[in-house]
């Protein structure tokens, strides 16, 4: 079992990945498993999707807006003109098979389309349908999971071999203190994969680790939310007589993560009604939710981003940001300008806002609060930047 994460840093952790606001959520699997249909359903795109193994080969990007119920709040109460949510960005990948690490199915190709995201949905086949070809003549999620989690660390192992080799010959060597620990950590990253059989992410890493890691950008080092994929009989009663064998296989490899129940066979059913009320009286007649609006929210999360908004009857924007950004960098998001001539962020939370119904009211209320450079911005905040229009002009904006 991965050890304990102990906590090194009094503020926030640093984080393992890309550093941005456009990271985007791949869709890994094995072969066949419903990956593109529920690529399309959540993003109501249209790529191939078919009854034969490897019916992906090149990746699908689309976004999907995340629903939230404080911006249709926002949206309501300003009737803006323009109205912009927060979005993820999703890819639908090519099946992997065992032994993808050595090149068999589509192989390479695929993993360095899973190195380009900067999380995983990995979908996990849990419903029998003889008509659907299982690339291992059978359905058992608790083997796949096991297959597609020894892929990417496989991948990573390989990876660490062509990194370690050259910093290998020069770090004993060396004086140069950065390569040692550089070789050090690029070491431990080794035994962790093999000896332990674990993934980056389980690791335990000091801040200085963490930026040789991000120079790597490991699979293994990026979040995974497990998305099973049951019959829509199976959905609205939760049961499946693989569950137990999926929860083992979480609880023993990657403790706490996030596991969603979804039905593509549902979903799709939903996808194809022609209006929103007859998707509401199905779910109704059913007693049951689609799993998308929690998928898209805790994909979203899992890349590390939040959004602050923008308010106005011009306009009700989502501003997508990297949790723990200050204020300036919030504001550069809207122009660079407001970075560079930042001199205040006045700070409503979108909790106060809904509760004191104006901004007027929030400001009686002291809600309304002035913020500097250092202020961290977040998850919901509503911001008016006040900033330096430059030849001492003062300017501000929504
Ligand atoms: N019964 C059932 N069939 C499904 C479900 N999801 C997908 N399928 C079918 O399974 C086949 C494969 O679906 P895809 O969505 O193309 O699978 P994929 O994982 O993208 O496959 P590759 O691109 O080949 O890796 C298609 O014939 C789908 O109609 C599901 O939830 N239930
Ligand atoms: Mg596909």
């Amino acid at each position: 079992m991965p050890p304990k994460k102990k906590e090194e840093h009094t503020g926030p952790p640093p984080l393992i990945g890309r550093v941005g606001t456009n990271l985007k959520i791949g869709i890994v699997g094995l072969p066949n498993v419903g990956k593109s249909t529920f690529f399309n359903v959540l993003t109501k795109s249209q790529a191939h999707a078919e009854n034969f193994p490897f019916c992906t080969i090149d990746p699908n990007e689309s976004r999907v807006p995340v629903p939230d119920k404080r911006w249709d709040f926002l949206v309501d109460h300003y009737k803006p003109l323009s109205k912009v949510p927060a979005f993820l960005n999703v890819v639908d990948i090519a099946g992997l098979v065992k032994g993808a690490h050595e090149g068999k199915g589509l192989g390479n190709a695929f993993l360095s389309n899973i190195s380009a995201c900067d999380a995983i949905f990995h979908v996990v086949r849990c419903f029998d349908d003889e008509e659907i070809v299982h690339v291992e003549g059978d359905v058992n999620p608790a083997r796949d999971l096991e297959i597609i989690h020894d892929e990417l660390r496989l991948k990573d192992l390989e990876f660490l071999k062509k990194q370690v080799e050259p910093v290998e010959k020069t770090a004993g060597r060396s004086s140069d203190k950065k390569k040692k620990y550089e070789y050090d950590t690029l070491v431990k990253v080794n035994n962790l994969l093999t000896d332990q059989k674990l993934w980056v992410r389980h690791g335990v890493w000091d801040t200085k680790e963490i930026e040789i890691l991000n120079t790597c950008l490991f699979l293994t080092a990026k979040p995974v939310i497990y998305l099973v994929n049951l019959s829509e009989k199976d959905y609205l009663r939760k049961k499946n007589k693989r569950l137990l064998g999926i929860k083992e296989w979480i609880d023993k490899n990657d403790p706490g993560a996030l596991v969603i129940l979804f039905s593509g066979a549902l979903e799709l059913k939903l996808t194809d009604m022609a209006t929103d009320d007859e998707k509401a009286a199905y779910l109704k007649e059913i007693n049951s939710t689609s799993a998308l609006e929690k998928i898209i929210v805790n994909g979203y999360k899992a890349l590390n981003l939040i959004y602050f908004f923008t308010t106005g009857k011009d306009e009700v924007k989502a501003w997508t940001i990297m949790k723990g950004m200050k204020a300036p960098q919030a504001a550069g998001k809207i122009h660079t300008d407001f970075e560079k001539g930042f001199i205040m962020a006045e700070v409503m939370s979108y909790a106060d806002f809904e509760e004191y119904g104006t901004e007027v009211a929030c400001k009686a209320a002291g809600k309304y609060k002035q913020k500097g450079r250092d202020y961290v911005v977040e998850d919901g905040d509503i911001i008016l930047f006040k900033f330096n229009a430059g030849a001492g002009l003062s300017g501000k904006k929504k």
